[in-house]
């Protein structure tokens, strides 16, 4: 045995820490060449340059325009109380743009006529400058030099630098496109100070809001995105039986979202993507109930709606469960109700159809259905079937789902899906307790199915295939508690 190696330490070379996971750090999590587990460097290039490619495409006509310059500010950190941070959470434009997860940063990306099509812009990141005392009680900053070889963006400055940089950027061109989004702007002290004054000197031709070109981009997932939407899907998923297992009569609310929390979490999740609802009973029936706070009585449904965030992506799914294992007869037959209407809506997730499609159809299949359990008069004309429809589901089939839960809001949801979208498809049937139009037996129950599907070319790919949703398979599920 070789004494002298017991005697001399073994010295490994220093481990430079960023201000977030790296490859160098957090081998678990990051492959090399990776600044977001599975999104590479050279991913977020592309996005950049798609981005600038859009802005360009807009202004196509406009010849003096030979300039853009688009302006990204990440999240803010925000106090709850003195010295006390919200738990944070990056800007999803700034994070999609770049990967970087720092606070108070800001990404500016200049794009001139002059440069190539293959690199038609030059991204450079403002960062927290490195300061040791505030790093040792916050820990590592990634510094300019640290965020240059985390990102592989163009250049990489201190945030003390950013006023300067885009003044002097105003001396040197005019006529130029600034591109900002000035409407929900993510950094108020940013907004107010450096880029009120930069609106205000009008060297620029026009200010373009950010949000529809980033809506556009992201509503569209690339294949690295599919992977992260499968696996945040499939964590909620896998989730939500260990919930169903967990409950039994007298359970209360808050264990079933602490339980979520947990497995989500123990599954490489992040958080939860949101508030979930939990909800035992009648308590269903106000839609975004999220006090959690009640017991769960013998013979109630569970309604929960939950999902988590996994590297940015989240899921958001709603199953509903009996609380002691079984169904009784009017549960089940307003669930299969509503399962009935919901497999027919995730089947019409194609390339014919928009979610304003699908859901015109939801509320035609649910009056039909409700019609014939006799909760909306048989007699009842067209118009008002839809519209006792839309009194007992008054929220819409879907949205887009992506980095944000109601992701790409400014995209409509009256264009027709495109591979590549994931999407929710969440019918619902809420019958409030003083409903006395309805007969007694359904009074009280809320019920939603939501599951998360990928648009494909043909037909489309439901992520949560794993949720149990039908009777048979949640009874099962229950019954091996
Ligand atoms: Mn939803």
């Amino acid at each position: 045995m070789d004494r002298s190696r017991l005697l001399s330490p073994v010295v490994s070379p220093p481990v430079r820490w960023f201000g977030q996971p790296a490859a160098q750090t957090h081998p678990h999590l990051l492959n090399t060449g990776e600044v977001t587990p599975n999104i590479t460097k050279e991913e977020y290039r592309r996005r950049r340059c798609m981005l600038v490619k859009d802005a360009r495409n807009m202004f196509a006509g406009f010849r003096e325009v030979e300039d853009h310059i688009l302006i990204f500010p990440s999240a803010r950190r925000v106090f709850m109380t003195n010295d006390i941070p919200y738990p944070f959470r990056q800007n999803s434009d700034f994070l999609y743009l770049c990967g970087f997860q720092e606070a108070d940063s800001v990404l500016v990306i200049h794009s001139s006529k002059s440069f190539s099509s293959s690199h038609n812009h030059r991204a450079a990141l403002f960062v927290p400058k490195k300061d040791p005392y505030k790093e040792l009680w916050e820990g590592s900053r990634s510094g300019a030099e640290g965020a240059l070889e985390l990102t592989g963006v163009d250049s990489a400055h201190n945030y003390n630098e950013l006023e300067q940089f885009l003044s002097g950027f105003c001396k040197d061109h005019s006529k130029f496109m600034l591109w900002y989004d000035f409407v929900n702007p993510p950094q108020d002290g940013f907004h107010t100070g450096v880029m009120s004054q930069m609106i205000g000197e009008e060297r620029h031709k026009a200010v373009e809001n950010t949000q529809k070109l980033m809506h556009g981009l992201r509503v569209k997932k690339s294949p690295a995105e599919v992977e992260l939407m499968t696996q945040t899907v499939q964590i909620a998923s896998e989730a939500f039986v260990e919930v169903m297992k967990f409950s039994r009569p007298g359970v209360h609310e808050s264990h079933l979202w602490a339980k979520m929390d947990f497995e989500c979490r123990v599954r490489g999740a992040q958080y939860l993507a949101y508030p979930p609802v939990v909800a035992g009973g009648p308590r269903a029936n106000t839609i975004h109930y999220t006090a959690n706070n009640q017991v769960v009585a013998d013979g109630d449904l569970v309604l929960m709606d939950a999902g988590c965030e996994l590297h940015g992506y989240t899921s958001d799914l709603t199953r509903t469960w009996p609380v002691n294992g079984k169904f009784s007869p009017a549960q089940r037959e307003l669930y299969q109700a509503t399962l009935a209407v919901q497999k027919v809506c995730v089947s019409m997730c194609t390339t014919q159809h928009s979610l304003d499609d699908v859901y015109r159809q939801m509320l035609a299949l649910l009056g039909m259905q409700l019609q014939e359990l006799g909760i909306i008069p048989r007699d009842a004309s067209a118009s008002e079937v839809i519209k006792k429809a839309r009194q007992l589901c008054p929220h819409h089939v879907g949205h887009y789902l992506g980095m944000d839960v109601h992701d790409s809001s400014e995209v409509s949801r009256n264009v027709k899906l495109e591979p590549g979208m994931v999407i929710t498809v969440e019918p619902g049937v809420y019958v409030q307790s003083d409903d006395t139009t309805v007969a007694e037996k359904y009074r009280g129950i809320g019920i939603r199915i939501e599951d998360n599907i990928l648009i494909t070319k043909a037909t489309p790919i439901n992520l949560s295939q794993n949720c149990p949703k039908t009777v048979e398979d949640i009874e099962r599920i229950m019954s091996e508690r």
